[in-house]
């Protein structure tokens, strides 16, 4: 699982022609993980958008998460699903899925993030870093938070909220699997330039944080 560029979509503001391209363009430029989160939807126009999706993020071999929604997931045969404090619990998702569905979790604390890896959880996403503009009840994460999550456990994080081309580098140093981004690729005017240069800064990213930690030992 490459949780590099995990692109989570929000089709509020896009016709779903758009939408289905700003997917299709992103998976073409270097996003490694796309998330489906419809907020506002019925089951069954999750469903059918989710299957739309699919083929597209299918035709990339890139995996398809689904937010919020175990029911939605299962429907469409998606790769995992994004489970939030008000959604089915993780342990009861598991049992639901089983082992071979990805199971992601919110988790902006220590302590919830433990209880999340022990519930099941496969990885996390923290944040928000910074304000963000897509419509979330969130609240900001210190990278020193995120920092301590990542100690605290063994299974990838990634982080979330507001993070664009301009303000990646608060991450220099945080041992982080990947960031998670909606607005910087759903907003931009170009989507191809957009990923492309986030993908390429936050391999950048990654690669001094391996360089950093491997000098230091
Ligand atoms: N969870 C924490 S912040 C956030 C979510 C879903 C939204 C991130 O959106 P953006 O546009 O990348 O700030
Ligand atoms: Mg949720």
């Amino acid at each position: 699982m490459d949780f590099r560029l995990y692109f989570i979509t929000d089709s509020s503001y896009h016709d779903e022609e758009n939408f289905l391209r700003i997917i299709k363009e992103a998976c073409q430029s270097g996003v490694s993980l796309v998330q489906l989160r419809e907020k506002d939807k019925s089951i069954r126009e999750y469903i059918e958008l989710g299957f739309k999706v699919k083929e597209i993020t299918d035709s990339y071999s890139i995996p398809l998460i689904i937010d919020d929604r175990v029911d939605v997931a299962l429907a469409i045969d998606a790769d995992g699903v994004h489970l939030g404090a008000q959604d089915m619990p993780i342990s009861l998702a598991r049992k639901i899925l089983g082992r071979n569905k990805i199971i992601g979790a919110t988790a902006k604390s220590v302590e919830v993030a433990v209880l999340a890896m022990n519930d099941g959880a496969d990885y996390l996403g923290v944040g928000a870093i910074f304000p963000t503009t897509t419509k979330v009840e969130t609240v900001i994460t210190k990278v020193s938070t995120l920092d301590d999550i990542i100690a605290a456990v063994n299974i990838p994080v990634v982080a979330i909220g507001g993070l664009n081309h301009t303000n990646l580098d608060i991450l220099q140093g945080s041992n982080i699997d990947g960031i998670s981004v909606v607005s910087a690729i759903m907003k931009a005017p170009d989507v191809t330039v957009a990923t492309k240069e986030l993908r390429e800064l936050v391999d950048q990213l990654l690669i001094n944080t391996i360089v950093k930690s491997a000098l230091l030992k």
